[in-house]
């Protein structure tokens, strides 16, 4: 399918804010869902709703067959080896925490090392400060060259024989960067540690394979690729799955139970405590479904035209400052700025009045808040569906700000 017209699968994309048609540029914090998402949920819920694993009865059965079809779709499109290796969380921070909980706490002791970039999303940080505060490890931050990317010196001389765990985005959140997550896997392997790669940037606009990266972990959410909020996936290597213990316990994840003590289910079983979110997965399946149906390296390309326009166009703009790089060679679609003068709520509030969705604040990185030396930005962020005519209206929008505001014409 090529990538035209295609604004019709997304009701929402064709509302008005106001008097004013919505754009939709904060695609980094949710995107939108397609018919195709919302009618296979709302398909599954008329006809086929049960509880998996629990019932032998036809709706129990069926509710079973799409959950288990909705991980192998998971599984084929990151390129994952076992089906047992998909475990469904609730996003991407859950899947995180649950690598703490059951890795860290087992696998990290005093004074090894945890690696994580400066830039890293707060759902990347603070598992880590608490296994570290928890275990007497030491958690420690790779920097950024100037214009936001690696440097794979400061790579090498960040990850030492201590360190057990590096984790890292493969694209920022913040400053869109896409990181080199195959070579610092190499580098931290060759270490002995293991590999965290959060995708929930990244997985919904580019093609992501695990053993590609080989990475040990990797976490993403359906709700920033067309899916549903609430379904989120953990990959992990299987014999590093198998060897950690359960993170949440209850129903479903056992083998036997007896008064005061319990055995446990096979992988994927074990992590995945409790009633599932079976129509989460309907919709995530739906949506692979759909990014399948376009074609990844279509969507990565779109993406990639509309943030080089968006990039050159924003560089006109007097009084604006652009964070990481400027070009797309090594960035995605997330453009993060501030206008001279402007707290970037304000900027936000104002292009909001013109129909324009941008997040501003410190998009959950405050220690790259910190980093960059602001206490803020504005954020636009771009999917698939976003054209050159929005981007023009984005930035008309934004050369109104500081006319909003009194500052003149300038
Ligand atoms: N970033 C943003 O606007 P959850 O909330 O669990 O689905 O995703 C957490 C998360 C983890 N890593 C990265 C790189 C992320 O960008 C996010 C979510 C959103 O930037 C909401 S703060």
């Amino acid at each position: 399918m090529h990538i035209y017209n295609i604004k019709k699968d997304f009701p929402i994309l064709d509302r008005k804010i106001g008097e004013k048609s919505l754009i939709y540029l904060d695609n980094a914090a949710t995107t939108q869902k397609p018919l195709q998402v919302l009618n296979a949920m709302e398909d599954y819920n008329k006809k086929f709703n049960g509880n998996p694993h629990r019932g032998a009865h036809y709706l129990s059965v069926m509710a079973t067959e799409v959950y288990e079809g909705a991980r192998d779709k998971v599984r084929n499109f990151i390129g994952a080896k076992k089906s047992k290796e998909i475990i469904f969380t609730k996003n991407a921070t859950e899947a995180l925490n649950l690598i703490a909980f059951s890795y860290g706490m087992n696998f990290i002791d005093k004074e090894d090392e945890i690696v994580v970039l400066i830039s890293e999303h707060h759902s990347n940080i603070l598992p880590w400060q608490m296994i570290a505060s928890a275990k007497g490890a030491v958690l420690k931050y790779i920097y950024l060259k100037e214009d936001g990317t690696l440097s794979l010196d400061e790579v090498k001389s960040k990850i030492t024989n201590r360190t057990k765990l590096v984790s890292l985005a493969q694209m920022s959140n913040v400053l869109g960067v896409i990181n080199p997550v195959k070579e610092v896997a190499q580098y931290a392997h060759s270490k002995g540690a293991v590999v965290v790669v959060d995708g929930a940037q990244s997985v919904p606009h580019m093609k992501v394979d695990v053993t590609d990266l080989d990475a040990d972990f990797l976490v993403f959410s359906a709700h920033k690729m067309l899916g549903p909020m609430g379904i989120g996936v953990l990959y992990g290597k299987e014999e590093i799955l198998d060897k950690m213990p359960p993170f949440l316990r209850g129903g479903d994840m056992i083998e036997y139970v007896t008064e005061q003590s319990s055995t446990f289910a096979e992988l994927p079983f074990k992590f995945e405590a409790g009633t599932q979110n079976v129509e989460g997965a309907v919709g995530l399946s739906a949506a692979i479904d759909y990014i399948n149906n376009i074609g990844m390296e279509e969507i990565t390309k779109t993406e990639k035209e509309i943030t080089a326009y968006a990039l050159s166009r924003l560089a006109e703009v007097p009084y604006v400052t652009i964070y990481g790089p400027t070009s797309t060679e090594q960035k995605g679609g997330i453009i993060s700025f501030n206008i001279e003068g402007v707290h970037p709520h304000d900027v936000s509030s104002i292009v909001d009045a013109y129909g324009v969705a941008i997040r501003a604040g410190h998009h959950c990185a405050q220690p790259l808040m910190k980093y960059l030396n602001i206490p803020a930005s504005c954020r636009a962020s771009f999917y698939f569906y976003n054209t050159k005519e929005e981007i023009d209206k984005f930035i008309e929008s934004i050369e109104g700000v500081r006319k909003w505001l009194g500052y003149g014409t300038a």
